[in-house]
């Protein structure tokens, strides 16, 4: 490792090695540039290394939820069930690391704590949190978009006598709820994947819920050999239809609008759709997140699912949401999650009506009782998008620091590139579609387009590329439009928008127009010339 005076010098540096990084590592060295994956982790897989939560498990189903650059990878591999959990994805992404010989250029342990653009060498300068420094023509963040924990200040927390902790920073070897009365906060997909594993273990769990959430059965089962198989042979045409949807999921979506069918038809389709289970249940209609009225015929059929369900009329009033329209946060899928407040064990609080004030050393207080407590929970997700890429501090052109650039909100041109910071990559930054898709999908384009631009870059001799600020100004506009042609931003506590973390600047952050469309905005880009992006070139060298 070299020290502070002689930095090792590198063709780029990349943060993280989760799904992003790894891949991106790989088409590096295809290219034959030197890189290198810094980690905080102790091994490598990112979100999967650190959401070990009771019941962490992956939303997209497995044979999907998977990198498609390899058809060799995705004809070994073997999943044992129809979603991923959490332990098998990370076997997966460490034989992904081995397969692909990766670890040699990946460094464990260790953040980068600082990264300056040098406007004369056209390279980041890059400090890790070791004291190494490290000099790259490219900087490329893959800190992945839920990653920086949201726990949110509550009075009294270090009274508390209890274990607390939050589902991103799960302890790895586990916690045991035995015996214990636990309470958990959020709603969100963690606490609904978490609750009911917990209410198993738990002598009491205790729910404390601010917003009601809308959820779908996942009905999760093995993997049959023979579906396994029929994927496998179906490999190409699976990908094609990811690549060619708007949320990279392999989903057929319906050309029906909810409204053109009579009540029974609707209702037929919407429980046979509950049946399959799923985040299809959103396509069982075309127009379920343009159409306000469309809408809620879906948001009705999971609050009438809801009654049904759980046993107490109060509990299940209070579970059922009327305050966002069906997935314009994102939807949850679950097992057994509303059936979880029919047990004995388990009872719910809502933190909306009676507010968290404080905890001591016995537990919480909200504003009406003192909940007794043995260890508390925090699912209360991630300061998205921004979070982790603001912990780094960034300082690009003429000294400006990221921090500064977005501190009205993150401003990107495709969420890829950002005026003033030159040679700096963000994959799946704000601003492109990712977080509203199955990640390895977008992942895979991002790094790709990255990989083919830097190509480009070396071929032509070109040392610099920056996006214009007009480029970002427009983009930053067509994200904001985009979000308006659809529901999404009616639900205004989601974490899309930043409302989840106190202060944080309201601004939709994920681009709504779709991973298609997206994607051939950017092929169209780069067939262009990389048009919206200014170069520099490599000082031509002196004739003898
Ligand atoms: P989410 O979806 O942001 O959910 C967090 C939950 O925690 C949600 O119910 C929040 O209520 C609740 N929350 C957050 N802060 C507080 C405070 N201060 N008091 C009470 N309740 C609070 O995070 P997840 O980890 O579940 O999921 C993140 C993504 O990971 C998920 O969408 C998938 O893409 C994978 P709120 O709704 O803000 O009122």
């Amino acid at each position: 490792s070299a020290d502070a005076q002689t930095p090792r010098r590198l063709d780029a540096v990349v943060v993280g090695a989760g799904f992003s990084g790894l891949y991106m590592l790989h088409r590096l060295r295809e290219l034959g540039l030197s890189a290198r994956v810094f980690e905080a982790g102790d091994g490598v897989g990112g979100t999967w290394y650190w959401n070990r939560y009771p019941g962490a498990r992956c939303d997209s189903e497995s044979y999907y939820y998977s990198y498609s650059f390899s058809d060799e990878l995705q004809q070994e591999w073997r999943w044992s069930e129809r979603y991923p959990g959490q332990p098998e994805i990370m076997n997966y992404l460490n034989h992904v690391a081995d397969k692909f010989d990766l670890r040699p250029d990946i460094q464990l342990s260790t953040r980068i704590a600082r990264a300056v653009f040098d406007a004369t060498s056209d390279e980041w300068s890059v400090d890790t949190d070791g004291g190494e420094r490290f000099s790259a023509r490219f900087l490329i963040t893959a800190v992945g978009c839920l990653s920086s924990a949201n726990i949110p200040q509550i009075d009294g927390l270090d009274d508390f006598a209890g274990d607390w902790h939050h589902t991103g920073q799960w302890p790895h070897e586990g916690v045991d709820f035995r015996g214990k009365r636990v309470g958990v906060i959020g709603t969100g997909s963690t606490g609904i994947q978490a609750i009911p594993v917990i209410a198993e273990q738990a002598a009491h769990l205790t729910v404390f819920q601010r917003t009601a959430n809308y959820s779908v059965p996942a009905r999760n089962a093995p993997l049959d050999p023979a579906e396994e198989n029929a994927y496998k042979a179906d490999y190409a045409a699976i990908r094609r239809k990811q690549r060619e949807s708007a949320n990279c999921h392999p989903f057929d979506v319906s050309d029906t609008p909810a409204l053109a069918v009579s009540d029974d038809e609707r209702q037929t389709r919407y429980e046979a759709s509950w049946e399959r289970g799923s985040l299809r249940f959103r396509t069982v209609f075309k127009d379920l997140l343009t159409d306000e009225a469309a809408n809620a015929t879906a948001s009705e059929f999971i609050r009438d699912k809801i009654r049904a369900t759980v046993d107490d009329p109060q509990t299940a009033e209070t579970l059922t949401p009327y305050d966002h329209p069906f997935a314009t946060k994102r939807p949850p899928i679950d097992t057994h999650y509303f059936e979880t407040y029919n047990r004995d064990n388990v009872s719910l609080v809502d933190v909306r009506r009676t507010p968290i004030e404080a905890m001591n050393a016995g537990g919480l207080r909200t504003s009406e009782a003192h909940y007794p407590l043995d260890a508390l929970v925090f699912a209360t997700g991630f300061d998205a998008m921004t979070g982790a890429l603001l912990n780094i501090d960034i300082e690009g052109r003429d000294g400006q620091k990221l921090a500064d650039k977005w501190a009205a909100g993150p401003r990107t041109y495709l969420g890829l590139q950002m005026a003033g910071f030159p040679n700096l990559f963000t994959i799946t930054g704000p601003g492109s579609p990712s977080v509203l898709t199955n990640m390895p999908t977008s992942i895979e384009q991002h790094v790709d387009w990255i990989s083919d631009c830097i190509d480009h870059m070396r071929n032509q001799g070109l040392t610099r590329i920056e996006a214009s600020a007009q480029s970002e100004d427009r983009w930053v506009a067509h994200v904001n439009d985009a979000a308006e042609q659809t529901l999404l931003p009616k639900a205004n506590s989601s974490w899309y928008l930043g409302a989840n973390v106190p202060g944080k600047p309201r601004i939709f952050m994920p681009y709504a127009g779709g991973a298609a469309h997206y994607r051939q905005i950017c092929e169209a880009v780069a067939a262009n010339g990389y048009d919206g992006f200014v170069f520099k070139a490599r000082p031509q060298a002196r004739a003898a």
